[in-house]
């Protein structure tokens, strides 16, 4: 397939409501749709599904974009690829920036979901027909609407319910949770908010409630901390921020910093890198699941298509936009059914039909590399 334009979109998406998490609040969602536009006349789709601020990881949006022109598009555009390693290996040299290479690879992957007719479920090679979803609930102001919102997704079928804690809003929450719901399947996210000097007793005594899994509580770079808290807890440590690559998944599996991995393609660079992480996960026993950062329809296709693979044994981060954003980019998108499980779609392409009238209508920033 012979590329010959990309397009690198900033959209700006209406905002049902903020979420705050340990880092900050978020009050409007930026994001950076990407496409590549084949002599064939095939359009694929990408996200990178960055932030206005460099909070959770060290990219923006600005950073995606200008990357994705700079240093990517140049290496691809007039260019012919047949395979997702080829077309990987033209941009090689860009190091880190793994949201913005999540971006393009990704919308490569569509085109050749399009060019051979086949689900990105059968690209990737998915087992699943149906992916378990979990609710993740950010920080509020108070504890009563927390626990009215937990009440109500409980209602609606999600099958676990992770909430985001910080040192000031952590075990009064916990416990006020466990004391209404004994027996739900509840996660906790810290989002690297605490030390482990300061905080390793607390992080202890979290034991009592019982959690799936403690998300990230140190910060990314403190893997040997992670080490330290594992071997006192009996509660596993799912590490997020702190895996993004094989590299980092095997350097945690040889210190026993988690038991976990919370997979996001855009965290990791993309799909290639995503199953890598998911098979040696897979072979050294620890477990998976795929987590997100409130892509659109388009960026959630490919989680979804991530999590049909066997290692995601535990519910995904996979709320529908409603949640988050008034309209979605796809239409119509995916939604969670009573069972607290949302179907993969199996039909060729991206599962999804791109809304490019809303793409349009929400773009703030547009450039185009030919
Ligand atoms: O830590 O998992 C996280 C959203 C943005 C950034 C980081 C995280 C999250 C979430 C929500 O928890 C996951 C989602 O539904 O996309
Ligand atoms: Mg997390």
């Amino acid at each position: 397939m012979k590329i010959t334009r990309m397009e690198i979109r900033k959209l700006k998406l209406p905002l049902q409501r903020s979420f705050a998490m340990s880092f900050g609040e978020m009050n409007r969602k930026e994001t950076v749709i990407v496409s590549l536009h084949t002599a064939d006349g095939l359009t694929g789709y990408g996200e990178s599904s960055s932030f206005s601020a460099p909070m959770y990881t060290h990219e923006t949006n600005d950073t995606c974009m200008y990357i994705q022109e700079h240093f990517i598009a140049p290496r691809l555009v007039g260019r012919e690829f047949d395979t997702v390693e080829e077309f990987c290996s033209a941009y090689r040299s860009v190091v880190g920036n793994r949201m913005a290479r999540t971006g393009t690879e990704c919308a490569f992957w569509h085109l050749l979901a399009q060019r051979d007719a086949v689900s990105l479920k059968h690209l990737v090679g998915g087992t699943r027909s149906t992916i378990p979803v979990g609710e993740s609930i950010g920080i509020k102001q108070t504890m009563a609407e927390t626990l009215e919102e937990i009440e109500q997704r409980l209602d609606e079928g999600y099958v676990r319910i992770k909430v985001k804690i910080a040192p000031d809003w952590d075990t009064q929450l916990l416990a006020a949770i466990r004391e209404r719901w004994p027996g739900i399947d509840l996660t906790a996210d810290a989002n690297a908010a605490y030390q482990f000097t300061q905080h390793h007793k607390t992080l202890e005594a979290l034991d009592a409630f019982n959690l799936s899994m403690l998300e990230q509580p140190f910060g990314a770079d403190d893997m040997i901390e992670h080490a330290k808290l594992q071997a006192k807890l009996k509660t596993s440590i799912c590490l997020d921020e702190s895996i993004e690559s094989l590299a980092d998944i095997k350097t945690a599996d040889a210190l026993s910093a988690g038991r976990i991995v919370n997979i996001k393609p855009g965290r990791v660079g993309g799909l290639v890198e995503s199953i890598k992480i998911h098979n040696y996960a897979v072979a050294h026993h620890l477990g998976v699941m795929c987590g997100g950062t409130f892509e659109t329809g388009i960026g959630r296709a490919f989680n979804i298509a991530l999590a049909s693979l066997p290692g995601f044994i535990y519910p995904a981060d996979m709320s529908p936009y409603q949640l988050y954003f008034a309209e979605d980019i796809v239409e119509p998108s995916y939604t969670v059914k009573l069972d607290g499980h949302i179907d993969v779609p199996d039909t060729p392409g991206l599962g999804f039909a791109v809304r490019e009238d809303l793409i349009e209508q929400f773009t703030t920033q547009k450039v185009v590399v030919r």
